[in-house]
């Protein structure tokens, strides 16, 4: 299975660390492999203001696992990193969420797929458009629209030779 892409967030405790290790965990999750991974981007805090600027990134995975397996999967990094869950849209050490896998479309009690809310989050379409110019996403339409309408103020492409 094919065209499964995670975004990764983090604003607390080395936030480009977090986001290094946690692309290196994904690779050992059974039945997975990695195939691309976005740059990383700063950018500041949707949601509460008073919380630091967040690193995010976006990979795409291929998998053998059903969506609701790999998010087992994506909350047991999520919890070898620390993870506590403070406060909705609050500051987090890691945030794995399932934007897209594949062609599917669910909403249920634990999965929202694809993500909600992709279409106003400049820290997902940029990372996705850079790794899946021409990704079409159930729901929502072709990549280079939704980047189109979505502006990328704030959003910083991170230079790691720079670090
Ligand atoms: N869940 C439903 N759909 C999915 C999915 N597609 N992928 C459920 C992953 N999980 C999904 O997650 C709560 C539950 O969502 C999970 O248990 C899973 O069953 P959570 O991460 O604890 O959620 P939350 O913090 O209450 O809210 P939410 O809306 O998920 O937070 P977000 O949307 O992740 O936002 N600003 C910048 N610049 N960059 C960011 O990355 N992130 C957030 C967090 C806020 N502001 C940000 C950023
Ligand atoms: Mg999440």
């Amino acid at each position: 299975m094919n065209g499964v892409f995670i975004g990764l967030g983090s604003n607390l405790a080395d936030p480009i660390e977090q986001v290094i290790t946690a692309i290196e965990a994904l690779q050992s999750i059974p039945e997975t492999k990695l195939v691309a991974q976005s740059s990383l981007y700063a950018s500041p805090p949707m949601g509460p203001q008073d919380q630091p600027d967040y690193i995010n990134a976006v990979v795409e995975l291929s998998t053998e696992l059903s969506a609701h397996k790999l998010l087992d999967q994506l909350q047991v990094i999520e919890q070898q990193q620390g993870r506590v869950r403070l406060r909705h849209w609050g500051e987090r050490t890691l945030d794995l969420d399932i934007i897209v896998y594949g062609e599917q479309v669910i909403d249920d009690e634990r999965l929202h797929i694809p993500h909600k809310g992709l279409a106003d989050r400049s820290f997902v379409l940029y990372p996705l458009a850079e790794i899946a110019t021409n990704l079409t996403i159930p729901k929502f339409g072709n990549i280079a629209d939704l980047v189109q309408n979505c502006s990328r103020a704030g959003l910083n492409k991170i230079n790691l030779d720079l670090i």
